[in-house]
């Protein structure tokens, strides 16, 4: 990214024209973060709480006191109970500096809990790690060669434009894009075709072309004798799931599945881009791990436009511990503190503690998150931050709904002010990020956060004394052969990196598995007392695996990213909040109909969890049995103080722990 500054201000951020994966183009949000950062709403000093937890009433205070106030609070709990402190942080910036470094340090000297980070790609990751050993990919640069692309689950124009541009030049060289997702979204629409299944059922699919692929013998034997373990146990595991079977459980046509399994083996240009929007339900890793079979099975990964990517960045060689330094736990590396899964935030906050919980959370200390927006089941977060008795500190650009709940506010500088380091999910570069303005009012970088909070309270260890130079000096094992001759100088000198990887991955194995192969069958999966083969499970919340709620809750609502909002970021800057207008909630006609309720009208979203209301858009873009409502709003700028997680689940994926945002039953009703 490129900033232009006058005067002190940065007036506009533009892409870099010499970076290839993004070719100088910014997505529309991000082009708006010259305005996001120098918004009249920006925090500019500490600020403590005044009013009732929630109200949002504070007063600006100086930093000396900021830092002495949290002191004389965190230091009695930590002395007798450190796991009742928490951290929460995800992915207001996903920077290896201001991310997990100093504040890592700092908990782990604390000894205060863990935080398990499964809000958004846990599921798929285990998916990749038991399948291929980490998550790796093909480079984005090489869909635009392929001849087949799947775009499944993926809103690539909304969420991964720099995908979307490849798979454009692929369309234009004669390429077929198919879209897999419940929602015609704005993505799908433009592909040549879309396969609108139910919501959570991609696994039962995927084992469904499987079964096509081998029974028609459109497989790669030489790859997969080769490069693959456990065929024959897999081939018995997808005989279970005939076409017809499959059709069923997806809601699609028997016919739709056998043509995709044969357009996918008829070319190893073939490819997937395969993203998260399909792991946020029960069987979200199974179905990772399904999918991540169909590209071995035909040998695509010959191909550098053949294989599959969800996540590269585990071709990245972060070096973590030297960054969040796990030694500095009490008890490492015998006996570790909890950990707390971040999805379950409501219910550990509502926890009285004792028992195999722990502690009760005393305090909460949030940076790079907005859980009060983002995180499932929202009236219980809510409830939880309410607590008189919990303590917590929010580090932030903005008043967010989460902060509202804050006892003291801590500002945060942007990525245009501070210094960071940064791998890629979505393609294989690492990048400097160097600041370009002076931070603005009194933020400051979390780091130095972080450094004035662990000096406030008498801590000594070196470590949380780091400059973030020296931090982003070891943030990468800068000896791995993907980073040879680069070091810090060098990526802070040219800005990016291309990480040195083969053009083809996979072309001739090379999985980072214990058998380095591509594991259909995974022994470690069986020793952990799991299914060792790929299966499909029905979402907790559908016919198949509650018909009792499913009677009384018939729509299943996803609640995937708005175009102009970067899940709870972006939602206060005007320009992009004007675009997205209101809350809105896609439902099919049918479903309509039988609710009588009118395109325009204000309906009611509810189940046992909560309720919000959104403006009714009638269509067809919803498969009917399905609604949508593109998310993540903040609630205080929302009609009724409410978004999409009052509704959603803190139940957990198959595997990794995840988050299961579109595992979600709702019934809606007209607001009169
Ligand atoms: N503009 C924008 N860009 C973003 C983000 C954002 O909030 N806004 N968020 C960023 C982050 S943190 C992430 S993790 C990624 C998110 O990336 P994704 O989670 O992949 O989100 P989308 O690209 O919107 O794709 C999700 C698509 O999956 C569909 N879907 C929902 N349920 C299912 C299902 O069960 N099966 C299938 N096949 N499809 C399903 C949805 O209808 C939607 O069109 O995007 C990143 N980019
Ligand atoms: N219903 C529903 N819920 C979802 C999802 C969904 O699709 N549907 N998607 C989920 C996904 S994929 C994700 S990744 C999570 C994301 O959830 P979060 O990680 O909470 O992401 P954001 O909502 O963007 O909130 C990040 C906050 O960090 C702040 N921030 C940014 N940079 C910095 C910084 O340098 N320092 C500090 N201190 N603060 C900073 C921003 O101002 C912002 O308020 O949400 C999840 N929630
Ligand atoms: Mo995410």
């Amino acid at each position: 990214m490129r900033v232009t500054v006058k005067d002190g201000r940065a007036i506009k951020v533009s892409g870099d024209p010499d970076h290839p994966p993004t070719q100088g183009v910014l997505c529309t949000k991000v082009s708006r973060y010259a305005e996001r950062t120098h918004h009249r709403d920006r925090l500019l000093t500490p600020l403590r709480r005044i009013g009732r937890k929630g109200e949002g009433r504070f007063e600006a205070i100086g930093w000396d006191e900021a830092l002495r106030l949290a002191a004389d609070r965190l230091k009695p709990i930590a002395a007798r109970a450190p796991e009742a402190i928490v951290p929460y942080s995800y992915a207001g910036t996903m920077g290896l500096v201001q991310g997990e470094s100093i504040a890592a340090r700092f908990f782990n000297a604390l000894g205060a809990s863990r935080l398990d980070r499964t809000i958004c790609a846990a599921a798929g990751a285990a998916g990749l790690r038991y399948t291929y050993g980490a998550s790796l990919g093909m480079h984005t640069e090489y869909y635009e060669e392929s001849e087949l692309i799947l775009i499944w689950g993926s809103n690539p124009i909304a969420s991964n434009l720099h995908f979307w541009t490849r798979a454009q030049e692929a369309k234009r060289r004669g390429a077929k894009l198919i879209a897999i997702d419940p929602y015609r979204s704005l993505t799908a629409e433009k592909c040549h075709q879309h396969v609108a299944l139910k919501p959570g059922t991609d696994g039962a699919l995927a084992l469904g072309m499987i079964d096509v692929l081998i029974r028609e013998g459109r497989i790669d034997r030489e790859y997969i004798g080769a490069h693959t373990l456990g065929f024959d146990e897999l081939k018995a595991r997808a005989a279970e799931y005939p076409p017809a079977r499959v059709a069923r459980i997806c809601g699609i046509e028997e016919q739709v599945i056998v043509d995709l399994a044969r357009a996918f083996g008829s070319t190893k240009k073939a490819s997937i881009r395969l993203n998260y929007g399909m792991q946020r339900v029960r069987g979200g890793g199974n179905a990772v791990r399904a999918i991540a079979c169909l590209p071995s099975l035909t040998g695509a990964w010959r191909e550098r436009s053949g294989g599959l990517l969800l996540s590269s960045s585990g071709w990245a060689p972060v070096n973590s511990s030297a960054l969040e330094r796990p030694d500095l736990l009490p008890g490492w590396p015998s006996r570790l503190p909890r950990i707390v899964n971040m999805n379950a935030i409501g219910d550990a906050l509502l926890n009285p503690g004792g028992g195999a919980f722990g502690p009760k959370i005393e305090a909460m200390i949030v940076y790079n998150s907005n859980p009060v927006a983002v995180a499932p089941d929202s009236e219980k977060v809510a409830a939880g931050f309410a607590r008189e008795d919990l303590f917590t500190i929010v580090l932030e650009h903005f008043q967010t709904d989460t902060a509202d709940f804050a006892d003291l506010i801590l500002p945060a500088t942007t990525q245009l002010e501070h210094l960071d380091v940064h791998k890629s999910y979505g393609h294989t570069h690492v990048m400097a990020n160097l600041p370009a303005i002076t931070p603005v009012g009194e933020s400051r970088p979390n780091t130095e956060i972080f450094r004035g909070l662990a000096r406030a309270m008498g801590l000594s260890e070196p470590a949380l004394f780091e400059t973030d130079e020296q931090i982003a000096s070891k943030a990468f094992r800068w000896d791995d052969p993907a980073l040879a001759g680069q070091s810090w100088n060098t990526l802070k000198t040219a800005g990016w990196a291309q990480l040195k990887l083969a053009d083809a991955p996979f072309a001739s194995g090379g999985f980072r598995t214990p058998s380095g192969k591509c594991e259909f069958y995974s022994e470690r999966l069986k020793q952990e007392g799991l299914d060792p083969l790929p299966d499909y499970l029905p979402p907790y919340e559908s016919a198949d695996g509650a018909p009792e709620l499913a009677a009384r809750y018939p729509l299943a609502m996803i609640s995937p990213p708005a175009r102009n909002f970067l899940n709870s970021s972006f939602v206060n800057v005007e320009s992009l909040r004007s675009t997205e207008g209101e809350p809105h909630l896609d439902i099919h006609p049918a479903d309509a109909y039988a609710r009588q309720i009118a395109d325009g009208e204000m309906v009611r979203i509810f189940n046992d969890r909560g309720s919000m209301q959104a403006r009714a858009r009638v269509t067809d873009r919803a498969r009917e049995g399905v609604v949508v409502g593109l998310s993540i709003w903040w609630k205080k700028l929302a009609p009724d103080g409410c978004n999409a997680n009052q509704v959603t689940s803190q139940a957990l994926t198959d595997l990794g722990g995840a988050a299961t945002f579109y595992d979600c039953l709702v019934d809606v009703e007209p607001v009169h």
